[in-house]
């Protein structure tokens, strides 16, 4: 996958691409990041990319033209971006079914705001996406860049090693992830639970099932709701099976 990152401030992309998961990906040839100033596509004395926001207020826009220059150079050599994503507040919510959506492109553009934002016909006219990282305001969209880099590399294949994998994790069946233990099977008293030291992989499967349902009844209701509960799930909850015998969602619909 190629990502193109259209930013003010490049350098910031230097290091975190720079190590483990996402260094190693760079080098195998399956992720290829490109970082470009967009202030390249600015030819006054000035190298202007803001300016006063038309009626008055505080703060600065950033201008059309040169992100229009920026882009359309980018999606002059081949091949043509499959997105352009903007990172604003207002954006959809980036999940990991987003992320899933992503990795299956081939190639990104990630156009990354400063200021009090971007002149409004960047966002009609240029964007194919708007996304948000969440209910805050950042001073740059660089970091939602890099966390959309982190999310979706990982999920494209050949990039995390066979000991790690995006198939049974958190969000996967919108469900969240069980707990994880190591050695020592007793620190300070604190004990692994017998199943995990079994050797039942039947019992151990069956133990992070009812742990991840729990869990997520527990702390993420909403999750919970979005999630197809199976016969063996309504079982480990002590749920009774519905009548029919069709699967029933956990919402009851
Ligand atoms: C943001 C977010 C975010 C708004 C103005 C950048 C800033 C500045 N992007 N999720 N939350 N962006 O706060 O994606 O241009």
């Amino acid at each position: 996958m190629r990502i193109d990152v259209l930013t003010l401030f490049p350098e910031m992309f230097a290091s975190p691409l720079e190590h483990s998961i996402l260094k190693r990906a760079r080098e195998a040839g399956l992720l290829d990041v490109q970082t470009t100033d967009i202030r390249e596509f600015t030819f006054d004395r000035y190298r202007q990319v803001d300016d006063s926001p038309y009626g008055g207020g505080p703060g600065m826009v950033m201008k059309p033209e040169p992100i229009f220059r920026a882009v359309e150079a980018l999606a002059s050599e081949p091949p043509p971006p499959d997105r352009v994503i903007l990172f604003t507040p207002l954006g959809r919510r980036f999940k990991q079914e987003v992320a899933g959506e992503l990795a299956s492109c081939e190639r990104l553009v990630l156009l990354c705001g400063r200021y009090e934002g971007i002149d409004e016909r960047v966002h009609r006219h240029l964007v194919t996406d708007e996304l948000s990282i969440g209910d805050y305001v950042l001073t740059g969209g660089e970091l939602p860049a890099l966390v959309v880099i982190d999310a979706v590399a990982r999920l494209l294949p050949g990039v995390l090693g066979k000991d790690e994998s995006a198939a049974s994790e958190t969000f996967a069946e919108h469900l969240l992830e069980y707990p994880h233990y190591t050695r020592p099977p007793d620190f300070r008293g604190w004990t692994v639970p017998e199943v995990l030291l079994s050797g039942d992989h039947g019992a151990i499967a069956r133990w992070r099932r009812e742990e991840s349902l729990r869990r997520t009844l527990r702390h993420r209701p909403d999750l919970f709701l979005q999630h197809e509960l199976t016969d063996e799930d309504r079982k480990l909850l002590g749920l009774t099976p519905p009548k029919t015998g069709r699967k029933r969602s956990a919402g009851g619909s």
